[in-house]
């Protein structure tokens, strides 16, 4: 079995509703159970400021599902949600991100695990910290609490 953490965010159309839906359906796949999930938080967007604030989690699994295996059914999941999606260009419904998968590093075309740009993201470090403890190291990076605090 393989420990992986999962990142989640959504800023449109009942973003709470998204992610909520977001982790059962991670819940329903195949040999996959959620261990631990963060609260919801709320946060301002990185990047273009005029979309509305997004809500973000973290979660835990344990999967039997090989990384590539678990990219895919992350996208189909996003493939529902983005359905829903209001304005064709619009923002995603649904973000599911892979950040960490065992201690691998994985810099394939479609993955790059632990995921590059996790530890610049306070609204990913804050729920992650939530779930882990102040030992958590992240793979390649290193300890969680010195991104965290070099991000607040
Ligand atoms: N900003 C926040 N706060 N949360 C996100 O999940 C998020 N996702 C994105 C960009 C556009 C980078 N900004 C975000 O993809």
């Amino acid at each position: 079995m393989n420990i992986v953490y999962i990142a989640l965010g959504s800023n449109q159309n009942n973003p709470v509703y998204h992610i909520l839906k977001g982790m059962k359906q991670i819940n329903h796949l195949n040999h996959t159970h959620i261990i631990k999930k963060s609260s919801l938080y709320s946060s301002k967007p990185l990047g273009p400021k005029n979309q509305p604030d997004y809500i973000n989690a973290v979660i835990k699994i344990q999967t039997a599902l090989e990384p590539e295996e678990l990219l895919n059914s992350l996208q189909k999941i996003e493939d529902i949600h983005h359905r829903q999606r209001i304005k064709k260009w619009g923002p995603r419904t649904l973000d599911l991100d892979i950040l960490i998968y065992n201690n691998l590093e994985i810099n394939s075309k479609r993955l790059t695990i632990p995921h590059p740009e996790m530890t610049n993201r306070e609204f990913v470090l804050i729920p992650l910290f939530e779930i882990t403890n102040h030992r958590f190291n992240i793979p390649k990076f290193g300890k969680l609490v010195h991104y965290l605090k070099r991000n607040l």
